[in-house]
């Protein structure tokens, strides 16, 4: 065959396909956790696809040479060039870049297939559920082209329609982490682009009629109020809630909106705090769909520079956790990960986690419900982002959505952040503000706040940012002994709070390699890093609308910037401890600190 009809017979082949059009991903499930589901983690096979060959044709949809239709090749059968039941396995969840020393540095496209055995109830829905997939996901079942997702940090549910067979079936995911201009975050992090499907991947099966979103919040009159939303239900249908340690039950029917409103006064609440993290199971059931989960009540607010917590005035010792797993690297993504981090941040004495620089694996909010740890949760809104493109504008307001959905019952999360050290600027300004605006409508019960980068002019801070009027807490990151001046000046600065909000120093802190001692002015050393918080400590005595700490930073933590050999070697080395486990000096200097300021 010539090459004009080679090339004509693959062009009506690729037409002839039928692929479903693929709609956007929205995350749909909350509390999946508590739902009946079939696992689909462990091992997947993968194609490494730096040309962007396996969407078998020139433009990104897929064609009937594609990954997607999951061919077998066989030596008599038709011209194939990929197999997947031939290739390589990685594990789910997991990250590429910690697989081989070939991927550490891989940024682009890669696909992941697993087969799974199913079999479908009569009058249901099964969705795809996927905890996280950096960057871009698209997703296809037995090469039906289910969704496509964007944003590397968030649970998206991707429905399977008809292409779900009784019996065996498979599952191709196109995972692209790819860093542009145009996406959230932009091109430049400090820390790694892990690429993949990092968090879990579940089938879950639901009646016609479920509950997809249910929220409660104790109200600052001691009531208690919320919704279920019920997906599928004709108005007027009846749900059920039942607190069995409040001796609660109560009904609502759902209304043209599909949701059911419930408000009630609780007798002897026992409040949720970090001395007393008290968690009620709640039961919401409607029909034939049950949904459980296990809720906090407290109340957040600010008064003047003040933080209330429960309608009192507290302090936030705290600590900021990146999200790279403790001793084996790659992303946090287990329940012993989150023990690890949460656990160090406990023996900190810490009541509160700054979670940076974007939603972290579910786990560990719900382990710091259970902990008492309060949270400071973002989105990867960070240093510089297209802020005139409406397509990342839209991003952000996704990952934001997402974000609070999936997050929005869990008491210990007492504040919102839209971003990390973006640029003074008009379209900066304006583009954060939609965001703070989206999340007070999506969430009015909990704190809006940013992390601004210092702004040091001779040794004085004046919090004056635009962006800062627009929110209830200002979160400042300042480096005095590390990227300014030296430790031993700290004590001379001095901060102005001309908006009289409460301040939370974000971030502090300064590298220290595990084991490397020497002078307190040599830097890199564990004495360098644990002076460095002992000048700051003399600082904060003078800065009265402190309101919290969250200290840079709990665990090194992989970053392809810190190349400095033999002392970083690709990590950030700004811990208290180490990423295989070493605490260092700093450590116990803010241990001591945070335990003599214990209620
Ligand atoms: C910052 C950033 C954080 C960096 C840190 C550092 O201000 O918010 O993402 O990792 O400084 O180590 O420089």
């Amino acid at each position: 065959m010539g090459l004009m009809p080679r090339i004509l017979l693959v062009l009506a082949l690729s037409l002839s396909t039928v692929f479903a059009s693929a709609q956007s991903a929205t995350t749909l499930l909350v509390d999946v956790d508590h739902r009946p589901s079939i696992s689909l983690d462990g091992p997947w096979r993968i194609i490494v696809d730096p040309y962007r060959g396996g969407w078998g044709s020139s433009t990104e949809v897929p064609g009937v040479r594609g990954y997607a239709a999951n061919r077998h090749y066989t030596p008599g059968g038709q011209l194939l060039e990929y197999d997947f039941a031939k290739s390589r396995v990685l594990q789910v969840p997991g990250t590429w870049n910690t697989h081989s020393n070939e991927l550490s540095y891989y940024e682009g496209l890669l696909w992941y297939e697993r087969d799974f055995t199913f079999h479908r109830k009569p009058h249901s829905r099964v969705f795809l559920h996927i905890g996280a997939a950096n960057y871009a996901a698209h997703v296809f079942v037995n090469d039906v082209h289910i969704c496509d997702h964007e944003g590397g940090f968030t649970p998206f549910d991707c429905e399977i329609p008809q292409a779900v067979k009784d019996g065996g079936n498979f599952v191709v995911i196109a995972v692209d982490n790819r860093r542009k201009p145009d996406r959230v975050p932009g091109i430049k992090t400090d820390w790694w682009n892990y690429g993949g499907l990092t968090r879990d991947v579940s089938l879950v099966e639901v009646p016609e009629a479920f509950i997809d979103d249910e929220s409660l919040h104790l109200n600052a009159d001691g009531s208690i109020a919320g919704y279920a939303h019920v997906e599928g239900a004709a108005p007027g249908t009846k749900v059920a809630l039942s607190i069995p340690d409040m001796h609660e039950s109560l009904n609502a029917t759902t209304g043209a909106d599909g949701r059911a409103d419930f408000s009630f006064h609780p007798k002897d609440l026992e409040r949720w705090s970090p001395e007393h993290p008290r968690l009620y199971h709640v039961v919401f059931s409607t029909g034939e769909d049950r949904l459980a989960d296990d809720v906090g009540f407290r109340t957040i607010a600010v008064r003047g520079d003040e933080i209330l917590l429960n309608g009192k005035p507290i302090f936030l010792r705290g600590v900021s956790i990146q999200n790279d797993a403790p001793y084996r690297g790659g992303p946090a993504r287990s329940d012993a990960d989150a023990e690890t981090l949460l656990g160090w941040a406990k023996e900190l004495h810490c009541n509160y986690a700054r979670l940076v620089h974007f939603p972290h694996d579910e786990r560990q909010i719900r382990l710091a419900d259970k902990m008492g740890i309060m949270v400071w949760s973002e989105i990867p809104v960070y240093w510089g982002n297209d802020w005139t493109n409406p397509h990342t504008l839209a991003v952000a307001q996704q990952q934001l959505h997402e974000m609070i959905r999936r997050d929005r019952n869990r008491a210990s999360v007492i504040l919102w952040s839209m971003s990390n050290e973006t640029p003074d600027r008009p379209d900066r300004t304006a583009f954060i503000e939609k965001l703070v605006a989206q999340a007070r409508k999506d969430d009015p019960t909990r704190l809006i706040t940013s992390a601004f980068a210092e702004s040091i002019h001779n040794q004085t801070a004046v919090l004056s940012d635009p962006l800062m009027k627009s929110l209830d807490v200002i979160g400042y990151n300042e480096y005095i002994g590390w990227y300014i001046d030296t430790p031993s000046s700290a004590p001379s600065h001095h901060f102005e709070d001309p908006l009289h909000k409460p301040v939370i120093m974000s971030e502090f802190g300064g590298g220290a390699k595990a084991g490397m001692h020497g002078a307190a002015t040599e830097r890199f050393t564990e004495e360098y890093q644990a002076a460095l918080y002992r000048n700051q400590f003399l600082m904060f005595r003078k800065i009265p609308f402190l309101r919290g700490l969250s200290p840079w930073v709990l665990m090194d933590f992989r970053s392809p910037t810190r190349q400095l050999p033999g002392i970083q070697d690709g990590y950030n080395r700004k811990g208290l401890v180490s990423n295989t486990g070493e605490k260092k000096k700093a450590f116990f200097v803010l241990q001591k600190y945070y335990a003599g300021m214990q209620p």
